[in-house]
């Protein structure tokens, strides 16, 4: 099959929060309409997170999971893609409950411990809706995003075994990739891997294109021809790097969870905006878009 580009879209997440724009998804229903329409507009993999519907912070709780899953997934053949990384302020447990209860084809897994800054976003003067956002972005400066050598055994066993869930490894620096190779060498991942690259989190490498191509060859030396790659690039570098990784053979993943904008200044309106956007710079390039059966055969997902 000619290498096609597998478009993931990461449709809420834990970092923005409802006030920096108003075409965040946090209720179930918009989180179901946007998941619906960011994979009619071309994404294969949609990677998911909840919120509570009351007042959009970042929640765990299967009940609020699966009360959009099944709509999606009846509206869609895209292939759901649910967080295991959740946000900080989650216990392990917590963060692998819904997951373990929809046993989708695949699931993210960060592969380390990190610092997540997250509360750069809060700009001076801005106004909140709710008390929660500044505290929880205030939060994120003395805690961990937390994935031990044991919690990442344990969420491949879990998952990985126990529910041939595959994953999205998260490598948010190039001494990940390592540990990703470690789990590798014991057996405990199998090939295609399918490596996310992310880039520009505040506590991993930064996003720019000597830390792609770097990212790339490292992982070429560890991983020869038994992987592929996505990249992820947060905020207004997404658009430029994630085009970049294209051209360079890879994935690529959008979604308001890594960037609210379409770029510089300009809101997107929703994430099938920035599938829009990518898909038609990806066709421009003469690239090809993989359906999601493709993007099955190319990472040998479940089905
Ligand atoms: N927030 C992203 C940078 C996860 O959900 O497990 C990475 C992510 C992790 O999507
Ligand atoms: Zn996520």
């Amino acid at each position: 099959m000619k290498n096609k580009v597998i478009i993931t879209c990461a449709v809420t997440g834990s970092v923005h929060t409802p006030s920096m724009s108003p075409y965040l998804p946090v209720t179930p229903d918009q989180i179901a309409e946007q998941a619906i329409a960011a994979a009619e507009a071309g994404a294969s993999i949609l990677h998911l997170h909840a919120r509570n519907p009351a007042d959009g912070r970042p929640t765990a709780d299967p009940n609020v999971f699966m009360q959009f899953l099944p709509r999606i997934r009846q509206a869609t053949d895209a292939v759901i893609n649910i967080s295991t990384g959740g946000s900080s302020l989650m216990t392990l447990d917590e963060r692998l409950a819904a997951a373990l209860q929809a046993q989708p084809e695949m699931c993210s897994l960060n592969m380390g411990s990190m610092n997540f800054g997250i509360f750069p976003l809060a700009k001076p003067g801005m106004e909140w809706q709710h008390e929660w956002e500044p505290q929880l972005l205030e939060a994120t400066r003395g805690t961990i995003f937390k994935n031990t050598f044991a919690d990442i055994e344990d969420i491949l066993k879990r998952l990985g075994e126990g529910c041939g869930t595959r994953f999205e490894f998260e490598c948010y620096d190039v001494g990940h990739l390592y540990s990703l190779k470690h789990f590798y060498d014991r057996g405990l991942v199998k090939g295609p891997l399918f490596i996310q690259f992310v880039l520009g989190i505040l506590g991993g490498i930064g996003a720019d294109p000597d830390n792609l191509g770097h990212m790339k060859r490292i992982a070429d030396k560890l991983f020869g021809g038994d992987y592929r790659f996505s990249v992820l690039a947060a905020g207004r570098q997404q658009m430029p790097l994630i085009t970049m990784g294209a051209v360079m053979g890879g994935n690529v993943r959008v979604g308001l969870e890594d960037s609210l904008t379409l770029g510089r200044g300009e809101l997107a309106k929703s994430n099938a905006d920035q599938v829009i956007r990518i898909r038609t710079i990806l066709e421009a390039l003469s690239l090809e878009i993989a359906t999601p059966d493709e993007a099955r055969t190319m990472l040998a997902l479940k089905g």
